[in-house]
């Protein structure tokens, strides 16, 4: 995305020069789904693909957003001193969210601004284009007002724009990813205590594709929350033997010695995939520390049919996808990653054989899907700052 580009649409809508320029990246993750509400690990990394944002600051006391990718909606305003959801106003709901959390947290702020926003990231796609929106709106309030709010807080009101304002009970993956990532690593994540690890994600040999299924989420909220309230079940009648905070506590011995104890069969399977993954996922942390990227996408794969099977969160699309990689020769490890239900799924693949993988897997998707799937090439990214030029 050119500079010169977002200037241009910041003025072409409010008629003078946009002063300042922000980016927030979009995020994989590359192992660790469904764990993150459950207290366990996650292992993902931000990417390239984002949300841009031109900012000035205004007089009075009202935002007035305008996004190049929703320019039928037009300018959407709202006053700073009168925060509330309003469903439509759509996408600025999540710049209202971060704005009330941050006056929470510091005091009123003193005017309002004019904001350009432009993104890359496919919406939808489970990419999280909100989380980066969260984090673009959090970064810009900070940086504009000169505010001292570490950037760990904002991702927490990201997280809390989800819950509280929006009422989706995600995690803190998404939020964390874009917040904290580091170009070049990917992050270890424990989600109970908010520690992390920064992990080298350099692959001369390889790379990562994002395999876009191209269909709609659907049913995303609501299943969503019900797989969360399912491992708060399996949960409640674990803590009847164990002395657990949650399923992230457990190890897989604890889990398989005490199992019997869940009375419900899905709880269970839910329960064990949250473990389960969780464990995965700080040995594939390990071993892709060791450059063992064979193991590493072993557990891919496994958590992946874990997510089909135990947690059942795949569509026949976002099935399908890590399916024909495998198949494929140079594929190291492919899955679902995200949310589920609809989305991307990823594969890393040897450099050699990156065409003939998009081609083939390409092939066979549209062959049993009906649509195409997209492909791009996943590149990692610092998290959400202002870009200054010559950075
Ligand atoms: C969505 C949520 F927003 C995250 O918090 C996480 O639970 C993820 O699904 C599944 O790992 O992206």
């Amino acid at each position: 995305m050119k500079r010169e580009e977002l200037l241009k649409g910041f003025k072409e809508q409010f008629g003078y020069e946009g002063e300042r320029v922000f980016f927030s990246p979009g995020r994989i993750n590359l192992i660790g789904e469904h764990t993150d509400y459950n207290g366990g690990k996650v292992f993902p990394c931000a990417i390239t693909m984002g949300t841009y944002g031109v900012v000035k600051a205004r007089t009075d006391k009202e935002v007035h957003a305008f996004s190049g990718n929703f320019p039928e909606k037009g300018k959407l305003v709202f006053n700073i001193e009168t925060i509330s959801y309003k469903k439509e106003d759509n996408w600025t709901n999540y710049v209202k969210g971060m704005i009330k959390y941050i006056q929470e947290k510091t005091g009123d702020l003193p005017h309002g601004f004019d904001l350009y926003v432009y993104g890359t990231i496919p919406t939808g796609a489970s990419l999280s284009s909100s989380a980066s929106l969260e984090l673009l709106s959090g970064v810009i309030v900070r940086e504009l007002y000169g505010l001292s709010i570490p950037q760990l807080d904002l991702v927490k009101m990201g997280m809390r724009t989800e819950n509280e304002f929006l009422g989706l009970n995600s995690g803190i993956l998404d939020q964390f990813a874009i917040g904290m990532g580091k170009e070049g690593h990917a992050m270890l994540l424990d989600t109970t205590s908010l520690e992390y690890e920064q992990i080298p994600l350099v692959l001369p040999q390889h790379k990562i594709i994002i395999m876009n299924s191209m269909t709609q989420r659907e049913l995303v909220d609501s299943e969503y929350n019900t797989r969360r309230e399912q491992c708060e079940a399996a949960l409640k009648e674990l803590q009847t033997a164990l002395d657990i905070q949650s399923l992230g506590d457990l190890t897989e011995e604890d889990f398989e010695e005490n199992k019997h104890v869940i009375s419900d069969d899905v709880w269970l399977r839910r329960a064990k995939h949250a473990v389960y993954e969780s464990a995965r996922t700080e040995r594939a942390a390990e071993v892709l520390k060791k450059n063992d990227l064979k193991t590493f996408g072993q557990y891919m794969d496994e958590s992946h049919v874990s997510l089909h099977e135990d947690y059942e969160v795949t569509v026949e699309a976002t099935d399908l996808l890590p399916r024909l990689a495998w198949e494929e020769q140079g594929t190291v490890g492919a899955r679902m990653t995200g949310g589920g239900f609809g989305g991307c799924c990823i594969a890393i693949v040897e450099n050699e054989y990156v065409d003939r993988f998009i081609e083939n897997v390409g092939k066979g998707f549209k062959e049993k899907i009906g649509h195409e799937a997209e492909f791009y090439i996943a590149e990692t990214s610092d998290g959400t700052k202002e870009w200054i030029v010559n950075d």
